[in-house]
């Protein structure tokens, strides 16, 4: 492509010392995201993060739920809920973006997961599919029309961005190179079946220039 312009926008999720090698929900290879993240973050006249952002005992914890480990699944009212590890306590060091990561210049960092009972891995909706993380009027005012995903985890927080990005009217691409995934059970492949279904674009990193 050509140069990244004004309507593009690199979405960065989740680069936090938790989903990066030593944290409590490591994700595997997860460090091999930021050298591509960083090149490509010069590339781009506009960045957001996200960062996955919990209280102490939100329900998303294994160890909110007694008898329970991390990776199994448990019935909520809004559906099925994956256990995790504790993982990006608010304020705790987890929680933050590596320091490895150069995009000092981004424009808003997007906290998700912050409501006691509910998870979120999408950046738009929260996992009841109700509650909305106010991104999407963020994006539209501010006048972004493609979004360019990368970061932590592919199957994930990434997925489920990339899905409601896409159903929310804007052009996605996922950058490959830039996204790793956890991987529970094959969810990484099914993860790039649907994301291509969806109608997102996937491309490596080197197919962006600069200018
Ligand atoms: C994530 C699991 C739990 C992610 C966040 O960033 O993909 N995964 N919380
Ligand atoms: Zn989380």
């Amino acid at each position: 492509m050509m140069p990244p312009d004004e309507r593009d926008l690199l979405l960065v999720v989740d680069v936090q010392n938790d989903f990066l090698p030593g944290g409590a929900l490591a994700v595997p290879d997860g460090h091999a995201v930021i050298a591509p993240i960083n090149r490509l973050a010069a590339l781009f006249p506009h960045v957001v993060l996200t960062q996955d952002w919990h209280p102490p005992g939100h329900v998303s914890f294994a160890s909110s739920h007694a008898g329970k480990s991390p990776f199994e699944t448990v019935d909520l009212a809004y559906g099925p809920q994956v256990l995790w590890p504790d993982h990006c306590v608010e304020g705790s060091p987890g929680a933050r973006f590596s320091s490895e990561l150069h995009v000092d210049w981004a424009e808003l960092v997007m906290r998700k997961g912050y409501h006691a009972h509910t998870d979120s891995y999408s950046a738009f909706l929260e996992a009841d599919r109700n509650t909305r993380t106010g991104l999407d009027g963020y994006l539209r005012e501010r006048g972004f029309e493609h979004l360019y995903l990368t970061g932590l985890a592919t199957d994930y927080c990434v997925l489920w961005s990339a899905l409601d990005a896409r159903k929310a009217g804007f052009a996605v691409t996922v950058i490959e190179d830039a996204v790793r995934g956890i991987d529970i059970d094959g969810s990484v492949e099914r993860a790039w079946a649907t994301m291509r279904e969806a109608g997102i674009e996937r491309i490596t990193s080197g197919a962006i220039g600069g200018g």
